[in-house]
């Protein structure tokens, strides 16, 4: 009997530094090509880079006008910005993730992240479900996270897509504290979960939280790969962006839960895991049957109730 061979995928993480408020989009783009030619030369098929990957993370600063941020906005992907990092990507047949603020034709303003198979095509356009912070100017802040006033919730749900041989999903830095973001994606068969993010050390509403920020990026992205059998890899911009520290730590997490690649800088760094999707099946098929264990019938308050009720 001849053993089938096993789906490998060689998967970067594409961890990136600060992006100063006034750097250009093609200072920003050599960097994510840099990056791209070390996940070459690491035998990559897919890499991913972080949340906001073209800018600074703009949604720290309070504008009375929104359309005084419109400068951080891509109203095209690609565009003559993207284009070198997409021809680039095309020649090596390196596959990647990308997230970028965006613009749509009639105003809808997305946190938003597109996927890019190795031929060049665009498998899908990932915009983010779960938008954290606040909407107004709350000057007793430090800094503003003002990601509800720049960027409007999408309801196009947790997809997933048939990609790199595989199942491929996304999700987008505040996505990954909830269990949902991965049990939807679960539901489908997902094997890898791409999570770009930006994670301000500095928690306001309750500083408490502030040395806990690693532990907590780690704990729900290895929860939600064990939980669901899938690969998850988590990648920063991190270090210090325009005076706000935020975390690095990007890892490659097995569907075991187990980090298998990890950062250890906070600035641009590559980080690499040959991925075997076909591990994924030793969790769903056992554990984590659904088919077999789960009661969706016990779960009924989950969609039917947004907050708490006693
Ligand atoms: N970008 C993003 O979603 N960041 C949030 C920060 C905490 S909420 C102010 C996160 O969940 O990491």
């Amino acid at each position: 009997m001849t053993a089938t061979a096993r789906r490998l995928l060689t998967v970067g993480a594409a961890q990136m530094g600060p992006i100063a408020r006034d750097d250009t989009r093609a200072e920003v783009v050599t960097r994510l090509l840099d990056l791209l030619h070390q996940a070459a030369d690491a035998g990559c098929a897919l890499v991913a880079y972080p949340e906001l990957a073209l800018t600074t993370f703009f949604p720290r600063w309070y504008t009375d006008d929104i359309a005084g941020h419109d400068h951080y906005y891509e109203t095209e992907m690609p565009n003559a910005s993207t284009q070198p990092l997409f021809d680039e990507a095309k020649r090596l047949g390196i596959g990647f993730s990308l997230g970028y603020a965006e613009l749509t034709d009639d105003g809808h303003r997305y946190n938003t992240t597109v996927l890019v198979e190795r031929d060049g095509s665009i498998v899908a356009k990932y915009r983010k479900v779960h938008i954290p912070g606040h909407e107004g100017d709350e000057p007793w802040r430090e800094f503003q996270h003002l990601e509800r006033r720049y960027f409007e919730e999408s309801s196009d749900g947790f997809p997933v897509w048939d990609a790199f041989g595989g199942r491929i999903g996304m999700a987008t830095c505040n996505d990954r504290r909830w269990p949902e973001t991965y049990r939807v994606m679960g539901l489908q068969g997902v094997e890898m979960i791409l999570i770009g993010y930006n994670t301000p050390i500095h928690y306001a509403p309750d500083p408490s939280q502030d040395r806990l920020q690693g532990f907590h990026n780690h704990l729900v992205m290895q929860a939600g790969a064990y939980q669901n059998g899938t690969w998850v890899v988590g990648v920063a911009k991190g270090g210090n962006e325009e005076g706000v520290e935020s975390l690095a730590e990007s890892a490659i997490i097995a569907p075991s839960g187990e980090i298998v690649a990890e950062a250890t800088t906070d600035g641009d760094e590559l980080i690499v895991a040959d991925a075997d999707l076909d591990w994924c099946a030793a969790y769903k098929e056992t554990l984590f049957d659904f088919a077999r264990y789960r009661r969706p019938e016990m779960y009924t308050r989950i969609t039917a109730q947004k907050g708490v009720e006693r």
